[in-house]
């Protein structure tokens, strides 16, 4: 039986500051509804999903930058979308500032999580490349403090099982907005065989530190998950908090990658948006058995080889 997985990109306009969680979950319950009707298996949310991406403004109150996090998952806001998971017999990924008690140690992560269609968390994973500053930089039309907020995750990139009924099963990853720009998040993935990598984002449209790449925000945002989803043979879901959100605009181009790196379905617009494709896992075999059959063709020792003799140019 063909392992077709129907996926939905579930886009998300602008989150106001003032806006509940429980405002925000009506809206992804709309989507999750949605999506439904048109038969998916899984739904894909942003990264920071429940909240407006709260790094673009430097804060000192410990107490207001904790109020958007989550202290437990799901919580009581969180319910209902566990909840419409199990009633709905599909699956979705959710990204959420992760607040955590390790032992007494308080530690706050950019997270995310794929919960199956019977409401089980099967999967989560914790922001590893974080990028922006630490420090309150005025310069900054607005400041972006991911390394201020969040700690780097401690959770690697781990790849696991995901069943959707039927027999059909598959091997998903998850990733977080800057981690689609870095190879070795694909290619650690890949190394586990993935099948697809679930990836929600806020990427303002404009980089302070780099304003001539503004104009290229949306190239650069396929590119990196096309490149991705081919140079590994898997499928990438690519998932945007998208429009203008408290005065900063963000990309949305949300897409959906197939393993020869096509894109087959995207988003149009800046608010709630579904993107929706049917996902056939077994064409991952077309790339990873042929011109990415990592057994066969990658040589590792070469490359440990060229890394230790401090790059391949040969001193003059
Ligand atoms: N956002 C951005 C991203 O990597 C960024 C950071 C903004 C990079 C603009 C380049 C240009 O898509 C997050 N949250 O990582």
């Amino acid at each position: 039986m063909a392992r077709i997985i129907t996926v939905g990109a579930a886009q998300l306009g602008p989150i106001a500051r003032v806006e509940t969680r429980a405002q925000v979950v009506d809206r992804m319950l709309a989507l999750m509804n949605e999506a439904k009707r048109h038969g998916c298996d899984l739904v894909v949310f942003p990264e920071l999903a429940l909240t407006t991406f709260f790094p673009r403004w430097y804060m000192e109150s410990q107490a207001e930058i904790d109020s958007f996090f989550e202290r437990s998952m799901p919580g009581p806001d969180t319910q209902r979308l566990f909840d419409a998971a199990k009633r709905l017999q599909m699956g979705f990924c959710l990204g959420y500032g992760e607040l955590a008690d390790d032992g007494g140690r308080t530690r706050r992560f950019n997270t995310a999580i794929t919960v199956d269609g019977t409401g089980r968390v099967i999967g989560k994973y914790r922001k590893i490349h974080l990028p922006g500053h630490a420090e309150h930089e005025p310069w900054r039309r607005f400041q972006h403090l991911e390394k201020r907020y969040f700690e780097v995750g401690d959770l690697g990139f781990p790849a696991f099982r995901a069943s959707f009924g039927e027999g059909r099963e598959g091997i998903l990853g998850m990733a977080i907005c800057n981690d689609r720009r870095w190879p070795e998040t694909y290619r650690i993935l890949g190394l586990q065989a993935v099948e697809m990598i679930l990836i929600g984002y806020n990427t303002p449209v404009h980089n302070p530190p780099a304003p001539e790449h503004d104009a290229l925000s949306h190239f650069h945002n396929e590119l990196v998950m096309q490149s991705g989803a081919y140079q590994n043979g898997a499928w990438v879901v690519g998932v945007a908090k998208a429009g203008n959100e408290e005065g900063v605009e963000q990309i949305g181009n949300s897409i959906i990658v197939a393993p020869s790196g096509e894109i087959v379905a995207a988003c149009t617009t800046a608010g709630d948006e579904l993107a929706i494709a049917r996902c056939d896992l077994d064409l991952c075999a077309s790339f990873k058995n042929t011109i990415f059959n990592f057994a066969r063709h990658r040589q590792p020792e070469h490359y440990r080889m060229i890394v230790e003799r401090r790059g391949a140019v040969p001193p003059a």
